[in-house]
């Protein structure tokens, strides 16, 4: 976490509310408040705390659900919650408590130090866990996302787009005659060249869009809600401001770019990324430094008609089948 850690307090009593507020603002962290679990939830995905803490009994929704619904949700399963509460406090709502995945409970919300002591422990673990999120998706030489990172988010791009229509593209990209400069200048100058072309892509992108480094010289672009022409645009400019780069011991440098459209090109990341790949080894094959579009897929084709269907029916075992390339040989339309 970057400064100081986000608190969310959920309380339906103001006064407890005010008074878990000035505890933990005075304790140093950045503190948000809700009402209940429902406006919780809310603040869960805007303000994305690293603690929650709650009280249980609220109207609306109460903090075992939202703890429960915290824990269910991929995105936020890490973030801790500790429960508290005043009224009548058994020992099963601890176990229950435990049981929805609160990571702790406190029986009196009176005891200010304990609520911090334990609030400071979890929070040094989410911070760890930050860390090695971060360290597991990151290229080291570059700092552009890896191969994990990528995939994941193309995975996630096609999901929306096969959901709400809006298309979005996918850039591969490979330097050219890049062993030469190993081969001539040595390793360490080939390093210096991929961490150039990696700060290049990093400020010719836009802060929605995700640049990888997804091999050794080989380099992925996610372009959020564009279309092909778009996407072109942006590769012709990258392929220009890679010839920019100046490196005198090394001299000039280019790369050969491949772009395809989901769903236009393709409607599944394997196909995707196959469709983005040959049109850029066409690049390669008509000689280099240039960009070049994949073909329009066949979205009359069978298997298209299958995926839309299936789509519009919410069948999303289907899709899930189809975006992963499984079992559309037989298309039941
Ligand atoms: P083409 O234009 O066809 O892409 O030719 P190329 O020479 O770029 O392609 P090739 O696949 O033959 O060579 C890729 C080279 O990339 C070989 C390898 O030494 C180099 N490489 C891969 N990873 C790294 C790395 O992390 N650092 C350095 N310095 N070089 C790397
Ligand atoms: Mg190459
Ligand atoms: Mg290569």
């Amino acid at each position: 976490m970057v400064g100081k850690a986000h608190v969310l307090v959920v309380d339906d009593d103001p006064d407890k509310l005010a008074l878990l507020e000035f505890a933990l603002t005075t304790a140093g962290y950045d503190v948000r408040t809700a009402g209940d679990g429902e406006e919780a939830l809310a603040a869960v995905s805007s303000f994305q705390p690293d603690l929650v803490v709650s009280d249980i009994m609220m109207p609306r929704m109460n903090g075992y659900e939202l703890a429960r619904r915290i824990r269910e949700n991929p995105q936020t399963r890490f973030i801790p919650v500790i429960l508290q509460t005043a009224a009548g406090y058994r020992a099963e709502d601890q176990r229950y408590g435990s049981e929805v995945g609160a990571l702790g409970f406190i029986s009196d919300p009176t005891d200010i130090d304990l609520l911090l002591a334990r609030a400071s422990t979890l929070l040094d673990f989410k911070a760890y866990l930050d860390t090695c999120e971060e360290e597991a998706s990151t290229d080291h030489l570059t700092g552009l996302a890896n191969r994990r990172r990528f995939e994941r988010q193309l995975e996630r791009e096609v999901v929306r787009t096969l959901r709400y229509g809006h298309p979005f593209c996918l850039i591969m990209m490979d330097i050219d005659h890049f062993k030469q400069v190993n081969d001539n200048y040595g390793h360490a100058a080939g390093d210096q060249v991929l961490r150039l072309i990696g700060k290049t892509l990093q400020e010719g992108t836009r802060g929605i869009d995700l640049a990888a480094r997804i091999g050794g010289e080989e380099f992925a672009i996610i372009f959020t809600e564009t279309d092909l022409v778009g996407a072109l645009e942006v590769a012709e400019r990258l392929r220009l401001a890679i010839n920019a780069i100046e490196i005198p011991a090394v001299g000039p440098i280019a790369a050969s770019f491949g772009v395809a459209e989901c769903p236009s090109s393709a409607q599944t990341t394997r196909e995707l990324l196959a469709s983005a790949d040959a049109a850029l080894y066409e690049a390669k094959r008509q000689g280099r430094d240039r960009v070049i579009q994949a073909p329009a897929a066949d979205l009359n084709s069978a298997a298209a008609t299958y995926v839309r269907k299936a789509v519009v029916s919410g069948d999303t075992q289907r899709v899930s089948d189809f975006r992963l390339g499984n079992s559309i040989s037989e298309p039941d339309v």
